[in-house]
């Protein structure tokens, strides 16, 4: 069954698979109570809900045996125009990567049905997640054996680097475990020496309201003053720590999935273009991309932001485009 789910998850377009035996995360559990004490969560309330859930996956969904893992990769060779305001790659493609990855791991579920039956899973409990519940992600993923939290706080698999997307599927069935992947960062400090608001700390946590993609995406209201200079011309999320990661050098390829194809005015437009958006523009363009998430005042307030002179943060004066 093992070999099975295995072989089915590659089959239907994921890049990795693995799985972890379903406990609790001691170790993290002590770890999330300290980071949540000292405020590093921001406004993202929703992350101090449900701590049992978050931390023992057998609390979310009864009976639960073993945690499936999957990656999808989302690296890209496509560039934006460079006047325009930045965009992290993860949001690139013209399909949310919540939508496409739920669709993949229904895919999943469905032929692990068909051949063992519909006790595998729990029915009364949602037990496919993408970002979307109390669920460690990256920790399963470190667990099942398919990469190791680095300083940036990545999940990086050895064979496909950092631009990776996380999905789990909870199992009721025992299955064979893959060994937790060892940590390969060494003595490397390239991402906490690029991150332009120093938002990742020593001790491998983040401060997750100094983090870009927090201020642009996550945050209510505007992005702090302290934080406007930082931005480096970032408008939505942030890939600074990724970018620089040696992994991503060395391993990261263009993925090649056609459900992440790219939504060419993300790829094509300059700083006016974005400037001149309107709210039934967006509503139409961004209709199904993740950047529907922000919404289109913040997108708009972070451009505004982003207009400001260089000295400020922002992108003025632009040299052409
Ligand atoms: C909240 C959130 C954010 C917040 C907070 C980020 C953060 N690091 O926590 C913000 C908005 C800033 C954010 C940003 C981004 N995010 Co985000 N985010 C999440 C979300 C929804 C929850 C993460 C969470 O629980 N954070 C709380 C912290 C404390 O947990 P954690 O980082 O997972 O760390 C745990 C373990 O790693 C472990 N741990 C970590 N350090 C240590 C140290 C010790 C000593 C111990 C014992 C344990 C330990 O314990 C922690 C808590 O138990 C997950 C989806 C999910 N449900 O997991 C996606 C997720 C982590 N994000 C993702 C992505 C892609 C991003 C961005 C790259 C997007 C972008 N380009 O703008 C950035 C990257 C920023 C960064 N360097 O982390 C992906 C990561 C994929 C990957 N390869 O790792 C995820 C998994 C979504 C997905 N399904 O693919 N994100
Ligand atoms: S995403 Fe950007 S701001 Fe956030 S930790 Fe990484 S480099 Fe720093
Ligand atoms: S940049 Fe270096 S320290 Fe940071 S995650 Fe990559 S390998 Fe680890």
């Amino acid at each position: 069954m093992t070999e099975f789910i295995k072989n089915t998850a590659i089959e239907i377009g994921f890049d990795a698979c693995g799985i972890a035996k379903a406990e609790f995360l001691e170790e993290d559990a002590v770890f999330l109570k300290q980071w949540l004490a000292e405020g590093n969560h921001g406004e993202m309330s929703y992350l101090e809900r449900n701590f049992e859930n978050r931390t023992d996956p057998r609390i979310i969904v009864e009976g639960c045996k073993s945690v499936v893992v999957t990656l999808l990769n989302y690296a890209t060779d496509y560039r934006q125009n460079e006047h325009a305001p930045k965009v992290s790659k993860y949001a690139y493609s013209k399909l949310d990567y919540h939508t496409v990855i739920k669709d993949k791991l229904l895919q999943l579920e469905t032929k692990i049905i068909e051949k063992y039956g519909e006790d595998c899973f729990n029915k009364d409990r949602q037990h496919r997640f993408v970002d979307s519940a109390p669920v460690l992600e990256r920790r399963w993923a470190q667990r099942a054996g398919l990469g190791w939290i680095g300083k940036n706080k990545m999940l990086i698999s050895p064979r496909l680097g950092s631009y990776v997307f996380i999905g789990v599927l909870m199992i009721n069935k025992d299955l064979e475990y893959d060994s937790p992947t060892k940590d390969r960062c060494g003595t490397c400090t390239k991402c906490i020496d690029a991150c332009p608001t120093n938002a990742i700390t020593a001790n491998r946590g983040i401060d997750a309201r100094k983090c870009i993609s927090y201020q642009t995406i996550e945050k209510k209201g505007e992005i702090s003053p302290e934080i406007r200079p930082k931005l480096s011309g970032w408008m939505y999320g942030c890939d600074i720590c990724n970018d620089v990661c040696p992994w991503n050098r060395v391993r990261a390829r263009p993925n090649a999935h056609v459900q992440l194809t790219v939504l060419d005015e993300v790829i094509s437009w300059n700083a006016a273009d974005w400037a001149n958006l309107t709210q039934p523009e967006f509503k139409r363009i961004f209709k199904f991309s993740a950047m529907r998430r922000a919404g289109f005042s913040k997108l708009k307030q972070n451009m505004e932001i982003l207009m400001l002179p260089k000295s400020a943060g922002g992108l003025q004066p632009f040299d052409g485009g």
